[in-house]
């Protein structure tokens, strides 16, 4: 064997080792696949989680022991991550407690003297609980709510918005001033309220934005009666960070208008049959020209035969219109429609042979006016 021979042979024998080398480590080390990959989006409800990933893997060798490991991560990727202590067999259930938001799971399969693997990354998103009165985003889903009643609800996100439906069933047509209060449970939630009336027109001027935390009260009239529903708007313009937000709403009557009411017809007049001062109040001012759109309050003297009728009128900011005096309930009254402020004094009307009836209407010029009437018979 030459020089030359000699490098040859131990090239190839050298090539031949290489070669024999990396067909052994082939067979020998052991490679992993993931054969399913977890779910890819999970949808589960805050407070009624379910739910479970699951991977499967194979390995080239037979007899090698696969172990897994899951892993959390703060974002969308298997890279880095925080390993999940004892979670390590081939699923994992998702944690019955997590808070709302999404949640982002890969699992590690490993085996010895083997590359581990890592799965796809499962997206877990767990939405807050919506509130029992949803859906109710847009006024024509507004949840009617009887005066006086509280409810518990929420913003599940900071797009959320809940309408109500204010109904008060106790009277039919009566004016009375309400108060809705709006007890803000979430400390960073910054609640806003807007009123529509019974046309689910936005009330001009009434609405209301709280601070962080802060609850809201505020009046507003409204009419009783089904017809006459006022809605309101539960928001927020500044985002929160607890999801969801809670609060309590409620409606309360402040019950300022009398036991005679309705009132608001010569027809459904407030009956005065004996001498006596008489007082009411006047929820609602007068307001363009269609009468169901303010408080009136009628009422309707009856004077005994052969007695006079004596009375005073009193009161801020009343206007009153005089009925003429009619010898029978079933005749129309014919309206004067003075239309004045109380003349202050006392004005009388003299007997005569039969019992006659007289109608006043009251009005205001403000919201929440007195009226106060004398009645006398004298002889
Ligand atoms: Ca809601
Ligand atoms: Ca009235």
């Amino acid at each position: 064997m030459n020089k030359r021979d000699f490098f040859l042979v131990t090239a190839a024998v050298m090539m031949m080792t290489v070669g024999l080398n990396s067909c052994k480590n082939d067979e020998i080390d052991p490679v992993i696949t993931i054969t399913l990959q977890p779910t890819e989006t999970t949808n589960t409800t805050e407070g009624n989680i379910s739910g479970s990933l699951t991977v499967a893997a194979s390995v080239t060798r037979k007899g090698t022991m696969l172990t897994y490991q899951w892993y959390s991560n703060t974002t969308n990727s298997n890279t880095s991550g925080t390993e999940i202590g004892g979670a390590t067999t081939t699923s994992y259930d998702i944690p019955t407690n997590l808070a709302a938001r999404t949640y982002y799971y890969f699992c590690e399969v490993r085996a010895l003297g083997a590359e581990s693997k890592r799965s796809s990354v499962a997206t877990v998103n767990v939405v807050p609980q919506l509130d029992m009165y949803e859906p109710n985003d847009v006024i024509t889903q507004a949840t009617p709510v009887a005066v006086g009643t509280k409810i518990t609800a929420s913003l599940h996100n900071k797009d959320d918005i809940d309408f109500y439906k204010f109904v008060d069933l106790s009277k039919e047509n009566v004016w009375d001033v309400y108060e809705v209060k709006l007890g803000n449970n979430t400390t960073d939630m910054s609640p806003a309220i807007n009123f529509y009336d019974a046309s689910q027109i936005e009330i001009e001027g009434l609405g209301v934005i709280a601070d962080k935390g802060e609850d809201i009260t505020k009046q507003f009239f409204m009419k009783s009666g089904t017809t006459n529903a006022q809605y309101l708007k539960v928001y927020t313009i500044f985002p929160f960070t607890t999801m969801p937000a809670y609060y309590t709403l409620e409606v309360v009557k402040k019950n300022l208008n009398e036991a005679s009411e309705p009132n608001d017809t010569w027809n459904t007049a407030q009956a005065i049959t004996t001498e006596g001062t008489y007082q009411g109040t006047i929820i609602k001012k007068v307001s363009g020209s269609n009468p169901a759109d303010y408080d009136v309050d009628f009422v309707r003297v009856t004077v005994p035969a052969n007695k006079n009728f004596k009375y005073k009128i009193s009161g801020s900011n009343i206007k009153y219109d005089d009925y003429y005096p009619t010898s029978s309930e079933t005749e129309v009254p014919r309206v004067w429609d003075y239309d004045n402020d109380p003349y202050g004094g006392y004005w009388t009307f003299y007997s005569a042979a039969y019992t006659q009836y007289f109608y006043l209407a009251f009005k205001a010029t403000v919201d929440l006016a007195q009226w106060q009437i004398e009645v006398q018979f004298p002889d």
